[in-house]
């Protein structure tokens, strides 16, 4: 496995997969392994180890990879930066997007085979997940609109049930895709879409950012890559899409029609529930010579640290406007990389880690937990927070609860998911949450030695190589009888 960090970040899918195959990071799976749930199952196994590689899927001649985006030591190597720089280099791409550049027509990789009239369900190879998926999704699809009002673009990766060859339904949360296809419906219109599937790393990492609307995140993507992003216009529509990318799919979402949808098992590592959605009619599929085919486990690291990373990047922005003192933040994947928010303080003020709590809900309706920890907690290490929250929080003085706010509607214990089914309940009331926030830092001031971590002087600088003899045996009965 290797340590060293490039100084440039990796702009090319292949380019990254043949790093990972050349560093003991990527299995290759013998042929054999079926889409329905042995390709995931095989994957998950191998999750955060090594990325898996399918030749064959069951028997389909377009490969599968999975899992190549599943440490968070991986994403910072595949940006080019330390894994201590990662929040803030995104931040700075977030902050400084490079609009894109089209390739002249016909000169697109990700359009060198163009599939009129297409088969998905022949076509692609789609794994099936989960034991109780209603059948194979696309998991690792970005999808590219644009607004209708201002024809500015959007990318979000949304979860795509194939239901038939030319039809497919969609998850869309209400984020920036479904406002569009609201408008466009509201219009009586479709909404055309792009789905890309195999896309390079910081463009999947770009996908997630959490930006106002009308911010195409493929202008983020290029400033991760440190140049604007070569796209191609889609052969049905004047989308954009990345133009190396591996499969990309043109249809439209269909205004005023709803199909049966789910159960899906979401990144909680609980099913959504099979509720009337969304509907994309497939137009065209157009790939590369050759072209591998992406899935993405869902709740596995790939998933989470997918989502996790670009929303720390955008809460330690939002904390640190108004908290000078916060240094750090984490979202656990006990917390699946959405609920659970760890921030580190510098604390001047008494009450102030309350305010940062305050701050935090505010900034994201999925948090539901926040724990705030002192400089000298590390906020990636779980084990750190909960010491922290041990000996230094009281529950009748340092807990903040907030009841009846908006959460996550995929986590279950909210109010209304726990009671009648979702699909009885109208949108608006789904996902009610109650938040908790816990100040587990020490006083600022405090009596000498009361809340002083122990150390060992010298422990950290101690080198135990030349201490500890080598080749020197021990003979305890020896010892024992003198
Ligand atoms: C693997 C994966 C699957 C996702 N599935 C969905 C989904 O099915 N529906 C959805 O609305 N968001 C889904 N998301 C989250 C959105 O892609 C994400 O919140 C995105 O930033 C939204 O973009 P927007 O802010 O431009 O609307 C998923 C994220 C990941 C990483
Ligand atoms: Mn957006």
């Amino acid at each position: 496995m290797t340590t060293s960090t490039p100084a440039t970040p990796y702009t090319d899918l292949r380019a990254w997969l043949n790093n990972l195959a050349a560093t003991g990071r990527m299995a290759v799976i013998r042929d054999g392994a079926a889409l329905e749930h042995e390709v995931a199952a095989i994957a998950k196994r191998l999750d955060g180890r090594q990325a898996a590689y399918f030749k064959q899927p069951g028997g389909h001649p377009m490969p599968v990879v999975s899992g190549f985006m599943s440490r968070r030591a991986w994403i910072a190597e595949a940006m080019g930066v330390p894994e201590s720089g990662l929040l803030a280099a995104y931040r700075r791409a977030a902050e400084a997007p490079l609009p894109c550049e089209e390739v002249p027509a016909g000169q697109a990789a990700c359009q060198q085979v163009v599939h009129r009239d297409p088969d998905v369900r022949a076509l692609l190879p789609v794994p099936t997940h989960s034991e109780h998926d209603n059948g194979p999704y696309i998991t690792a699809g970005m999808v590219i609109a644009r607004n209708p009002v201002t024809g500015v673009q959007n990318v979000s990766i949304n979860r795509i049930q194939v239901h038939a060859g030319d039809r497919m339904a969609i998850l869309l949360l209400p984020r920036h895709l479904h406002a569009f296809y609201k408008e466009a419906e509201k219009r009586g219109q479709d909404l055309s879409v792009a789905i890309v599937i195999g896309a390079d790393p910081l463009t999947l990492l770009a996908s997630q950012a959490i930006m106002p609307i009308d911010h195409d995140e493929l202008e983020i993507a290029g400033a991760l890559q440190g140049r604007p992003l070569p796209v191609a216009r889609c052969m049905t529509s004047d989308i954009h899409v990345p133009a190396d990318a591996e499969i990309v799919i043109e249809g439209r979402i269909l205004h005023d029609v709803r199909e049966a949808e789910g159960p899906f098992g979401e990144f909680p590592r609980y099913y959504s529930a099979r509720e009337q959605r969304e509907v994309i009619a497939v137009d065209l599929v157009t790939h590369r010579r050759d072209p591998v085919f992406h899935t993405i486990v869902p709740a596995e690291m790939e998933h989470l640290l997918l989502g996790s990373i670009p929303r720390e990047a955008t809460l330690l922005a939002h904390l640190q406007r108004s908290f000078p003192g916060v240094s750090d933040v984490h979202l656990s994947i006990g917390g699946v990389g959405r609920y659970h928010l760890f921030v580190r303080l510098r604390k001047t003020h008494e009450g102030q880690p309350k305010n940062v709590i305050l701050c935090a809900f505010g900034a994201h309706y999925d948090i539901k937990q926040v724990v705030v920890v002192d400089e000298d907690v590390e906020v990636h290490d779980p084990r750190q927070v909960e010491w922290a929250v041990a000996t230094r929080f009281q529950a009748d003085r340092d807990l903040v609860v907030i009841s009846g706010a908006q959460g996550s509607v995929l986590d279950p214990s909210t109010t209304v998911a726990a009671g009648a089914g979702a699909d009885t309940v109208p949108a608006h009331l789904q996902g009610i949450s109650a938040k908790m926030g816990l100040d587990a830092t020490r006083p600022v001031s405090y009596h000498e030695h009361v809340f002083t971590k122990v150390r060992i002087p010298g422990e950290e600088e101690i080198d135990l190589g030349s201490w500890i003899e080598t080749d020197a045996g021990v003979d305890f009965n020896a010892v024992s009888d003198r």
